[in-house]
């Protein structure tokens, strides 16, 4: 049982904040990986520049201050979800209580946990008001745990929720076209009841996948550095399938294509 969930307000409001100690213990495990790559990312892509801080927050603020076209931050981006230590937090107990508590007797992954990295002052990555059901459609009860890992106030625009509002159930959306998300809803939103995603660093926010979210505004000097994790239900599954595909990256069928071209000119050549 994890410590602090408020089944009451998962209900009424669609989201609660739990943590305690495992919390605490799941997020340092992923934060000393991450720190650990930021450092030799520091050095690749920043050279004699690199800065080697004891904390990923320093880190990242460091890095930021010292990259172009953020290129050290963006490789971060890259490589910080295909660390072990992120993967395994969709496993990790505490989190998948929390999905239980909320009402997923079997949870499965909705998708492999991501990794936020908010740039101070960035919109370019900020999502609008959406629904994260409408990325899965799969299975009535899926959630979200949001988790910010270092400092998180309110100057560094946490997630905002719309208190009540998974209680619409699926809202019509159409595509967004001021940024990177795919999908805004239809319709504006009546913006009363809109509550921080604020949690202390012990802590993460379930919410249920109906609940209208968006992206705060990162006004610190800060990078905002956040992890979610996504659990559908097994046993609410309308189709035995999954929501997300592992497939090749850009980087690999770009690079693949290229060797193709290779051998074929090559061939041509002899
Ligand atoms: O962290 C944010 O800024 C937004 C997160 C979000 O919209 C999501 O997880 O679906």
């Amino acid at each position: 049982m994890t410590a602090g969930f408020d089944l009451n307000a998962f209900t009424r409001d669609g989201f609660s904040r739990f943590g305690g100690p495992d919390v605490a213990a799941a997020k340092a495990r992923a934060e000393a990986s991450m720190l650990d790559a930021a450092h030799i990312i520091a050095v690749r892509t920043l050279g004699a520049d690199a800065p080697r801080k004891a904390a990923l927050g320093d880190q990242l603020a460091a890095m930021h201050a010292a990259e172009a076209d953020n290129a050290a931050t963006r490789a971060c981006y890259e490589v910080f979800p295909t660390l072990p230590e992120v993967i395994a937090l969709i496993n990790a107990e505490p989190f998948l209580s929390a999905a239980r508590q909320a009402g997923l007797t079997r949870p499965v992954a909705g998708t492999n946990p991501l990794v936020r990295l908010d740039r101070p002052g960035d919109t370019r990555f900020s999502t609008p008001w959406h629904q994260d059901y409408w990325y899965s459609l799969l299975s009535e009860r899926a959630v979200v745990i949001w988790m910010a890992l270092g400092e998180l106030d309110a100057s560094m625009g946490p997630v905002e929720l719309l208190a009540g509002s998974h209680a619409d159930g699926l809202v019509p959306f159409k595509p967004y076209e001021a940024g990177h998300e795919w999908f805004e809803t239809a319709e504006p939103v009546r913006e009363d009841g809109i509550v921080a995603g604020l949690h202390g660093p012990d802590e993460a926010v379930i919410f249920d996948q109906r609940v209208l979210h968006r992206s705060g505004f990162n006004a610190s000097d800060r990078v905002r550095v956040t992890i979610q994790l996504r659990y559908n239900d097994l046993d609410a599954l309308s189709e035995l399938t999954s929501t997300f595909t592992p497939s090749l990256s850009r980087f690999v069928l770009e690079r693949q294509k290229a060797l193709l071209e290779q051998a074929e000119e090559a061939r041509h050549d002899a």
